[in-house]
């Protein structure tokens, strides 16, 4: 089994993100017959979805992750749905990394008007409250990269008829940038790296059970 996982790096004025540290953790991290490649992307609208889906035809994962940074939510937020539009203003002030600013775009002109994450997002949330990690289901990714990313992903699924799962995780600032700026709430990042490490395992568990199923069916 193949896990393709992606972060991003830093934009506008935050100091770092916390989800490239996440990825480069995965390092350390070692489940039987499973193999995790880790991409990290750039922060504008075009390359983040270029890039992974470059990523996805070279690996052909059964699954893909996304990670992003959701300053000022305080949980661990798996999403559940992606929705057709590019809204830089609604999201963040700042432009994308090369200085764009979309506002009221579709990402696909052509596209659904949203798409659902194929990632066990209940099971996700679940496991990560069992280890009292703070995790909700959250139902708006955002207008900003993060949307335009995991709806990329989504669509390039549905437009090949991949079977990959897919979908997108967001995590709050960091205890390090919350020094930075005081009023957001936090994480240490060690709890955000486990997290990503329990999704991962629960992904790879139902998987494996739905795989099983559909032996046991046929
Ligand atoms: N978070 C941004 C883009 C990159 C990231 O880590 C977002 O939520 O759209």
């Amino acid at each position: 089994m193949k896990i393709l996982v992606s972060g991003f790096e830093p934009f506008s004025n935050y100091p770092v993100n916390p989800t490239g540290e996440l990825i480069a953790s995965l390092a350390g991290f070692a489940l039987e017959g499973v193999e995790i490649i880790t991409v990290l992307l750039p922060v504008n609208y075009d390359e983040c979805v270029e890039l992974i889906v470059e990523q996805m035809d070279r690996h052909r994962p059964d699954v893909v992750i996304c990670n992003g940074l959701y300053a000022g939510r305080t949980t661990i937020s798996v999403e559940r749905v992606a929705i057709n539009i590019k809204d830089t203003v609604a999201e963040e002030p700042i432009p994308d990394n090369k200085g764009r600013k979309p506002r009221d775009e579709k990402i696909d002109p052509h596209g659904p008007d949203g798409l659902f994450a194929t990632l066990p997002v209940r099971a996700i949330v679940n496991r990560l409250l069992e280890q009292h990690i703070p995790a909700t289901i959250s139902n708006t990714a955002g207008t900003y990269i993060c949307n335009n990313t995991m709806y990329g992903v989504l669509r390039y699924i549905q437009q090949k008829q991949l079977s990959a799962w897919a979908g997108f995780i967001h995590y709050p600032a960091s205890t390090r940038m919350s020094i930075w700026n005081p009023t957001w709430p936090s994480m240490e990042q060690e709890k955000m790296n486990m997290a990503l490490q329990l999704a991962i395992e629960t992904i790879v568990s139902e998987w494996k059970t739905y795989y099983s199923r559909e032996v046991t069916v046929r």
